[in-house]
């Protein structure tokens, strides 16, 4: 059941956010009610459950915020705080946390620089973008910098967007250092998990200390939390946590493989290797079917593998597993089977089919939208821009004659252009599982995507249902990021997966795999499921600048995360099959 303290969360959520959006008046109601809920003798909640007018007897709680408390016990959830948080995708609890950083500073950072995050503010500040906004100065972005680091204390797991540049200029930095003979990231962050706790780094060298110090005295390290004689943590690139570890080069390979984990598949693996009287650790493997005592030491028995990470698989008779595949659902049978999928890589995407330019909220134009598509290296490119409806950030959908009369603007483009271009719309999905865009539009795109973009509360069987309505509309190409999430700050739609991803199959609709890092939906599992299926997959970048369309690496290990081969893939395909697929 909810507690009081939750409805008063919720309702200083919406303040924040109102606030954010320079709402006035509003936010001090949100926030004086929250304050007398907490306060409130008895149970708000169980009065909640009577209905509006049970809550008459609280200050401060009119009709309007009634209606949102009864709303919020019923379902767990505030549509407006939702679509709220999908107008402001900001880490509000995170960056609030700064000391002198309000709501209104956060609305404002987002949309001058786009900072989201704890990192996206640490990097606007030292890159001295903040003191350049109106109403901002020097002084103002030197606090920000120095209250940064205290508010990281008690912060939320990063997203790998953030800790994957980190992670390959640490690389970057090391290999090019004297001492270092191998360099690798391990962990999270080498399986490409959508959030990390931390980034891993693994460096083979014969003299650890002065490894460590070429870690340390690196420029972008911003203070060391431990330093002993193997290993190092510090604070690095805005604050995110790196370990390090310095290992002889001969143990490299094992190493690697121990410390990239998971610690399911590295259990699975070990005891697959005991099974065969081999002893796996992170110094070696080990055949200990002459030893008597196996745990006598870490070192036991005749040593046949651990060099490179190959041969730790290799003395299991195993093919390597790719690190996204190591999360202990079944990756090791499937490789002693010879089953491990053939999956799919950077360089078998063609195209991106969902992205936007100024037409709605894209920050650019037609034009150089599609420039840069070719500039990536794209055979393809779709103009996806949104259509009018709730959840649309500011209004900047655009109505059934607009999306005609971009056709045109698009066509125009396209005679010029050395990428094919298709014409396209982001629909968004009602709470019916309706369309905002009239057939006869529809008809005339090349790509319909449709996207949940608001009412992200409803129960599992309503959302599943909403979105396969959505899949069976004959228009209707990829389902944009189904579940709606968004990293670190909402959960989305809870949605039966096996479900949607029968019906994508059957439809012939393509599930996206929304490569935007605060995004990365659908993810590893979800993925695996609707490839099992036989459900079509894009990988797409939702681009809203041109500098997006480099987050597809994110979208292509997700997608490896969930066993997707190339040919699972609709955007690795030719154009021409992939205009067959859309037609
Ligand atoms: P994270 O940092 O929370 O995103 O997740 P990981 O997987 O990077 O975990 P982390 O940083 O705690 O440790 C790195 C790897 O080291 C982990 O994936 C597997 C290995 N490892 C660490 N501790 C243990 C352990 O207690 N048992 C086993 N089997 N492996 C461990
Ligand atoms: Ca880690
Ligand atoms: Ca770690
Ligand atoms: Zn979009």
């Amino acid at each position: 059941m909810t507690t009081d303290d939750e409805i008063a969360g919720a309702l200083e959520a919406m303040a924040d956010l109102l606030e954010a959006k320079d709402v006035e008046y509003k936010p001090r109601a949100y926030r004086r009610a929250a304050e007398n809920i907490r306060e409130h003798p008895s149970s708000v909640a169980a009065l909640a459950e009577d209905g509006t007018d049970a809550l008459d007897e609280i200050d401060g709680v009119g009709d309007a915020i009634a209606a949102k408390i009864v709303e919020y016990t019923e379902t767990g959830k505030i549509e407006e705080l939702e679509e709220l948080r999908g107008e402001l995708p900001v880490e509000m609890d995170a960056l609030t946390r700064v000391e002198g950083v309000g709501p209104k500073t956060v609305g404002t950072l987002y949309r001058e620089l786009g900072v989201r995050t704890l990192a996206d503010l640490d990097r606007a500040a030292r890159e001295e973008k903040i003191r350049e906004i109106h109403g901002f100065g020097p002084k103002t972005e030197q606090n920000i910098l120095e209250n940064i680091e205290f508010a990281r204390s008690a912060r939320e797991r990063e997203l790998l967007g953030d800790g994957r540049p980190l992670a390959d200029a640490i690389v970057k930095h090391l290999a090019d250092s004297d001492p270092v003979e191998r360099v690798e990231v391990a962990g999270s962050i080498r399986r490409w998990r959508a959030t990390i706790g931390d980034v891993d780094v693994l460096v083979g060298a014969e003299d650890h200390g002065a490894v460590l110090d070429a870690f340390t005295d690196w420029e972008r390290v911003e203070s060391v939390i431990e330093s002993g004689e193997n290993k190092a943590s510090v604070r690095a690139g805005g604050g995110v946590r790196v370990d390090i570890r310095v290992v002889v080069d001969a143990e490299f390979g094992s190493a690697l493989q121990y410390f990239t984990g998971s610690k399911e598949h590295n259990v699975d693996l070990r005891n697959y290797a005991l099974d065969r009287d081999i002893k796996l650790n992170e110094y070696g493997a080990f055949d200990i079917s002459d030893v008597a005592a196996p745990e006598s030491d870490q070192r036991v028995g005749e040593r046949i593998g651990g060099h490179t990470e190959a041969s730790m698989y290799d003395a299991l008779d195993l093919p390597t597993i790719p690190p996204e595949l190591r999360e202990g659902r079944g990756e090791i049978e499937a490789a002693a089977a010879g089953e491990l999928p053939d999956l799919v890589t950077e360089a078998d995407v063609r195209g991106d089919i969902h992205a936007h330019t100024d037409w709605s909220d894209g920050g650019f134009t037609i034009e150089e939208m599609v420039g840069q598509a070719a500039a990536f290296g794209h055979e393809y490119i779709a103009v996806t821009d949104h259509a009018s409806g709730p959840g649309i950030f500011g209004n900047t959908g655009l109505d059934d004659d607009e999306l005609i009369e971009q056709i045109d603007a698009v066509e125009a483009v396209a005679a010029d252009a050395e990428v094919e271009v298709l014409t396209g719309v982001e629909a968004n999905i009602d709470a019916e599982g309706g369309l905002s865009v009239s057939e006869d539009v529809l008809d005339a795109l090349d790509v319909i995507v449709a996207s949940p973009h608001s009412a992200l509360d409803a129960d599992i069987d309503a959302a599943t249902e909403r979105l396969t309505t959505a899949m069976e509309h004959p228009a209707v190409d990829v389902l944009g990021h189904p579940h709606g999430r968004l990293l670190n700050q909402r959960a989305g739609l809870d949605l039966d997966v096996t479900e949607i991803a029968a019906v994508a199959a059957e439809q012939d609709v393509a599930l996206e795999v929304n490569s935007n890092p605060t995004r990365l939906d659908l993810w590893g599992r979800p993925v695996q499921t609707a490839v099992e299926a036989g459900a079509p997959i894009a990988i797409n970048t939702d681009a809203h600048s041109p500098g997006e369309f480099g987050n597809v690496r994110y979208g292509v290990h997700t997608a490896r995360r969930g066993w997707a081969e190339p040919s699972d893939v609709v955007n690795t395909w030719p154009v021409e099959e992939l205009r067959g697929f859309l037609h």
